[in-house]
């Protein structure tokens, strides 16, 4: 294990390397138990640098077995090995040298799944952030960019299938059994990029012509008979080649383009120069096994890896503190490509609904940090929806503020001017201000500051004079290891509506900028008085969810019906909607807890049905408005001393009064939205299966028997019907007979695949209450379950951590105590993937105090075992702190 437990690294302490790579030429022989690697690192001394300066070389876990300078064995006295360094002394002042390296490695034997490893009989890497220290050692950081030459040599039969980035040069067979293939990249690259897979796959092929009229051979290698399931993938891989195309110029680079599918993979997918590896569960649909879910899922990571070619490969980043570099914006260009082949305003709901859910509590929690953070200990700890989402958010804004045609002019810029280099943040910003000739020294601040902006609003209208005077206030809360912030520019976009219906003109206004629908809020507190308004103007902010804050005014439920009814922009009645819907859920929640009844507000139910019975309206958003605050938002809009069996019983109540209400629509809905024609994918068949499980979903809610949930399972023709069923079933009547029954059925009919049955487990771990946790330890002695696998893992016992609210939180602590002993289970295997789980407790501290005394003490139990990695050290710390 890694025994760098206590070193930061910090920002400040950045410095180039001393030694310039020029080449890397590396020969793997590979073998289950002893894979040898040979390095051939051609580097020479960079200017300035002093001639005794040693050269020092990242290694994790290495056994080295030969070290040759310019061909000739080293002296011992010339070299030092640590754990984790080779440092090389007496090198050449000026000239070029060469330093071969030999070490030997058991893939076979890697369950961390970083560096080389394999998956169900195939090789494959990981080197991102530093897996590639795994492999050989070397300068393993993102600004050395360097060609790679590759040979590969494998036994024949096992491994027919040899690859690596970049193009291929030719093989040959060695006539041993053996068989060897070469492959260059031209494009110099860190060694994060750096990928090989080896093993006996099926493939899925087709070409695309870029727009310069190249023809590029597209391959997805899949495993032997699920080559049918790849077909959505590759159709995904082409509409993101041309949309990179069309919305930012961008053409591909390589003769071909490739990626595998592997069944155990710690995150969604990697985008290694020309050899994406993808977690199959990213790749592998049809309509009997996937999700609409599951395939608006495929196309989003299949994007986004593809997207990287240029955010991130062509232009890397400079040191891990930059990684929102490629990942905020390669996110944003993500979210684009789905909202364009979608409906945008069903996108943006969906984005927010899981920015709020997954990234505001991190941002207001002990693990909260700057989209550019400033220090680390374990860098794959950062691979956050900080990074990810709110980074892509800041985007996002930068385009609102410049708008469309210099936000391109500024894109245009940074490739040109950067093609080639591992840059910074402030490298970026700079091609936007210069553009622009904007100042965005204050919109950097998003970049820098921790935190959730919470913007305060109200407004007094003045009759007489036909003025609107809206007072702003913005506070960043303090985060750790910042106290005090600086106000904030926010991007605000927002309307005025009118008694009739008609929007007000914003442009006679003093006290801040407006650009078209964009008020710039760049004070701590900001007085807007807007003339010539002719009646009481109901306000409707942050439109499009255009800056990622919080906001607090107070509105009548009247004034947010109005805007959930007339606003022009969608996402707002959306927004306007669940407004209506969290302020009550949070009342249901305290008469709970005061043993009163709940009250449910006919803005609340009239709102919804309304929405939902509009026929003008798209089905996608239809179901969005009735899909309620789930439990996790009402806990975060409650902010402390939260109990989750209040907030489920409350909730639960809602849901009833809404569903007896609505029947009728309801009843109409699950009949009119039911499918006639043969499973399609698409956005639109999909919306319509979705407003049909909203409207099943309030049916069998507001009935006593699990009668309607098991027909809609028995008549399920496709997974997203199949599985909302088993879901309804499982969730609103653990204990029915037809549940027991669905369950066995779907286990058997989905027996022999492995993604299918983590549907199974993740509905198991979900089951509202505290008996779940039994069902779970039962789970885990199932033959369908595997340890070892990080997507069974986390389907049961991340889903159980993430997202089952009562069941976790049980009041007696028995859910913390259990995710404790899982996490020091996981650890010694698979550091990453344990970390990543526990970081389910990051809003611990919100609970009321009997759970927060359960959940800090099994926090300690996890801080105080001997042995804990970086990477779970590191989370469990900062949660303590
Ligand atoms: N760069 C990838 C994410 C990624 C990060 C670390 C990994 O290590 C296991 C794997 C993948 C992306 O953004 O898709
Ligand atoms: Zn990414």
């Amino acid at each position: 294990m890694r025994t760098n437990t206590g070193q930061i690294i910090h920002l400040e302490d950045y410095r180039p390397t001393d030694f310039v790579l020029e080449r890397v030429d590396l020969t793997f022989e590979l073998d289950p138990k002893e894979t040898k690697v040979e390095a051939r690192l051609i580097l020479h001394r960079r200017e300035g640098v002093d001639a005794s300066a040693p050269l020092v070389l990242d290694g994790d876990e290495l056994v080295m077995t030969g070290l040759l300078l310019d061909q000739e064995e080293l002296a011992a006295t010339l070299y030092d090995v640590t754990d984790d360094t080779l440092t090389i002394r007496g090198l050449p002042e000026a000239a070029p040298f060469e330093v071969t390296i030999t070490t030997l490695l058991s893939p076979e034997t890697n369950t961390k799944l970083m560096g080389l490893y394999r998956t169900n009989s195939v090789y494959c890497t990981q080197c991102e952030a530093e897996g590639f220290r795994r492999i050989t050692y070397f300068p393993d950081r993102p600004d050395v960019l360097a060609v790679y030459t590759v040979n590969i040599i494998a036994d024949k039969k096992s491994a027919p299938l040899l690859l690596s980035n970049g193009n291929y040069l030719g093989g040959a067979d060695m006539g041993d059994g053996r068989h060897f293939a070469a492959w260059f990249d031209p494009h110099p690259k860190p060694s994060y990029l750096f990928a090989l897979v080896a093993g006996d796959l099926g493939v899925v092929e087709d070409t695309f012509t870029t727009l310069s009229g190249r023809d590029v051979a597209l391959k997805i290698y899949v495993e032997h008979g699920k080559e049918p399931r790849a077909s959505y993938a590759m159709d995904a891989l082409k509409r993101s080649m041309k949309w990179d195309e069309d919305a930012f110029g961008r053409e591909y680079d390589l003769d071909i383009f490739m990626i595998v599918a592997v069944s155990d993979f710690n995150m969604g997918a990697m985008e290694n120069k020309g050899l994406n590896v993808f977690n199959d569960k990213y790749v592998l649909a049809d309509p009997e096994t996937a999700t609409d879910a599951d395939y608006a899922n495929i196309e989003a990571i299949i994007a986004h890896e593809y997207f990287h070619n240029w955010t991130g490969n062509r232009i890397t980043c400079r040191d891990w503190f930059q990684l929102c570099l490629k990942e905020g914006l390669t996110v944003y260009r993500d979210h684009e490509f789905s909202a364009d082949m979608r409906s945008r305003a069903v996108k943006r709901i969906a984005e927010v609904r899981h920015l709020k859910s997954e990234q505001f509590p991190e941002d207001a929690g002990p693990l909260a940090h700057p989209v550019r953070p400033t220090k680390y200990r374990e860098i794959n700890n950062f691979y956050t929806t900080t990074v990810y989402e709110k980074g892509s958010e800041v985007t996002r804004m930068l385009a609102t503020i410049l708008g469309r045609d210099l936000f391109k002019k500024g894109m245009d810029l940074y490739f040109e001017r950067h093609d080639g280099q591992a840059v910074t943040i402030e490298d970026f910003i700079a091609c936007f201000a210069e553009v622009s000739g904007r100042d965005l020294s204050q919109f950097s601040l998003w970049y820098h500051q921790a935190g959730t902006p919470l913007v305060t609003a109200s407004g007094v209208y003045d009759a007489a004079k036909q003025t609107f005077t809206l007072s702003l206030e913005q506070t960043v809360p303090a985060t750790p290891g910042q106290s005090a912030k600086e106000p904030m520019h926010i991007p605000l976009r927002m309307g005025l509506l009118l008694e009739d219906g008609a929007e007000a003109d914003l442009s006679s206004v003093t006290g801040a900028d407006i650009t078209g629908d964009v008020l710039h809020l760049t004070e701590r507190k900001q007085t807007v008085v807007f003339s010539g308004i002719t009646s009481r103007p109901v306000p409707s902010f942050n439109r499009g969810f255009s800056a990622p804050i919080n906001l607090h005014i107070e509105q009548s439920d009247d004034d947010l019906a109005l805007i959930a009814r007339h606003e022009s922009d969608l996402f707002a009645r959306w927004q306007a909607l669940n407004a209506i819907a969290l302020a009550n859920l949070v009342s249901a929640t305290a008469d709970v807890r005061a043993g009163k009844s709940v009250t449910v507000e006919r803005a609340l139910i009239d709102g919804l049905i309304g929405a939902a019975a509009d026929d003008t309206l798209e089905p996608a958003f239809r179901s969005q408005a009735l899909s309620l605050p789930s439990e996790a938002d009402i806990a975060r809009e409650i902010g402390a001393d939260n109990d989750p069996d209040a907030i489920h019983t409350a909730r639960q109540q809602v849901l009833k009064a809404i569903a007896v209400t609505g029947r009728e629509t309801f009843l109409r809905l699950a009949d009119e939205m039911a499918s006639k024609a043969a499973f399609s994918p698409d956005a639109e068949s999909a919306g319509r299966r979705a407003l049909r499980n909203a409207a099943l979903t309030y049916l069998v809610h507001g009935e006593d028997n699990p009668a309607r949930a098991a027909e809609a399972f028995a008549a399920a023709d496709n997974m997203t019907d199949l599985s909302h069923a088993l879901a309804l079933l499982a969730h609103r009547f653990p204990d029915a007979p037809e549940t027991a029954q669905a369950l066995a059925t779907f286990r058997k009919r989905f027996a022999d695949n492995a993604l299918v049955i983590d549907k199974w487990f993740a509905v198991q771990a979900t089951i509202p209450g505290a008996g779940t946790l039994d069902r779970i330890k039962t789970l885990m002695t199932e033959p369908l379950f595997n340890g070892n696998n990080p997507n069974r893992v986390r389907s049961l016992i991340g889903s159980y951590a993430f997202a089952n609210p009562t069941g976790f939180n049980r009041a007696d602590g028995e859910g913390y105590r259990f995710l404790a002993k899982q996490i020091l289970d996981i650890d010694p295997r698979n550091p990453q993937l344990a970390a990543r789980i526990l970081t389910s407790m990051r809003s611990w501290r919100s609970l009321e105090d009997v759970r927060a005394g359960h959940a800090r003490n099994a926090l300690k139990e996890i801080v105080s075992a001997t042995k804990l990695s970086a990477d779970v050290s590191d989370i469990v710390e900062r949660m303590l702190k």
